[in-house]
């Protein structure tokens, strides 16, 4: 199975389900929601048994023989009130103690990260730095995150509009991006694979599409995509592709960027390499020719709101700067 129908089979089949995790972020938490939920349904049972037995006891005591009902009460039961609160007690402690413990497991990563990226959220996609002690080695990409397989990451989160909120449900627990602040957080893949997630707390109409993926893969494919990333846009020789260039530049370049050449817009996602991305503005779209003409023809009727306008090139405009794009490996 390749990476993009990976991608789209992991979308429809099983959207991400946090009762199965894959990484040590993710895991102490998986088990501790099991765990309190198990608690939780032992301790309802054994209150409805205790309070269908009370129920029963009581009216099998009550047979009134002269038709008034009668009171009884036997002694000794506020023995059993210190039991039960006794036992909720130390049940509770426990649960509370539990938890504790696993927050206190996934605040550090278990060595010191490989990578740090730092994630730009805004309405409604993810802008991607991957930093170096090498500044030639820092690029930037958008909404999918490489990653490699068994090697914590660190995730710098910042928002440059609303509270957004960063969540890979199978990697680990989620973490607000909140303007004004820098939040770090960490994940770590033990198992190569695309692992989806979402935009969690609401932040405007297209919210439900700010999806983005983790692309967790062997740290040799890892090294192999950054290698990737990292490489210009080299000048095609072909007068069609550069006359889609020209056209990117006169109408896009003001907000997308593309490493080695002059188009250095921030205001939309870098568009270097963006025929390795497997999908279109944030997981909407499967990143085919058809979904990429349709975007750049019509954003709004595919993502209404979106901050791209509608209708910038048309004609052989449109054909000129998807040939362009294309090259754009
Ligand atoms: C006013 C700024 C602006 C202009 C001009 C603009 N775009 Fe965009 N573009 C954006 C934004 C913002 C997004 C992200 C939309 C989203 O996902 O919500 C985007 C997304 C895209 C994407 C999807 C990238 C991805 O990885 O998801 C492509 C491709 C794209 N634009 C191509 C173009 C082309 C080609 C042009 C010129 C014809 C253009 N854009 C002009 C702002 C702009
Ligand atoms: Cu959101």
């Amino acid at each position: 199975m390749n990476a993009r129908s990976m991608l789209v089979a992991f979308g429809a089949d099983t959207p991400m389900s946090y009762l199965h995790t894959f990484g040590p972020a993710g895991d102490p938490i998986t088990k501790l929601g099991w765990g309190l939920g198990i608690i939780s349904i032992v301790v309802t049972v054994v209150i409805a048994v205790l309070l269908l037995g009370a129920l029963f006891r009581r009216r099998a005591q009550r047979a009134p023989d002269d038709g008034e009902l009668a009171v009884h009460r036997e002694g000794g039961g506020m023995a059993w009130i210190y039991v039960g609160v006794g036992i909720t007690t130390i049940v509770l402690i426990g649960c509370m103690g539990w938890t504790l413990v696993t927050s206190a497991s996934i605040i550090h990563p278990p060595s010191t990260p490989a990578l740090t990226v730092q994630v730009a959220a805004k309405q409604w996609w993810w802008g991607l730095r991957y930093t170096s002690t090498d500044a030639s080695r820092t690029f930037i990409t958008a909404n999918e995150i490489h990653i490699p397989v068994g090697q914590p990451v660190r995730f710098e989160l910042a928002s440059l509009d609303v509270i957004h909120s960063f969540w890979i449900p199978q990697l680990g627990g989620k973490m607000d991006v909140i303007p004004g602040q820098t939040n770090v957080t960490w994940l770590q893949a033990d198992k190569p694979g695309v692992y989806r997630g979402q935009c969690a707390v609401f932040c405007g109409a297209e919210h439900a599409h700010m999806a983005l993926a983790v692309i967790a893969d062997t740290p040799s494919r890892f090294r192999a995509w950054q290698d990737g990333q990292l490489r210009e846009a080299t000048p095609s020789k072909s007068a069609t592709v550069r006359e889609g260039q020209r056209v990117f530049q006169a109408h896009c370049a003001a907000c997308h960027a593309i490493r080695g050449s002059n188009a250095a817009g921030i205001l939309g996602p870098d568009l270097s390499h963006l025929m390795s991305r497997h999908t279109l503005a944030a997981g909407l779209l499967p990143n085919t020719p058809g979904n990429l003409a349709g975007w750049i023809a019509d954003p709004q009727r595919l993502k209404p709101g979106a901050q791209m306008p509608d209708h910038l090139v048309s004609g052989p405009d449109l054909s000129a700067v998807i040939g362009y794009l294309n090259t754009l490996e």
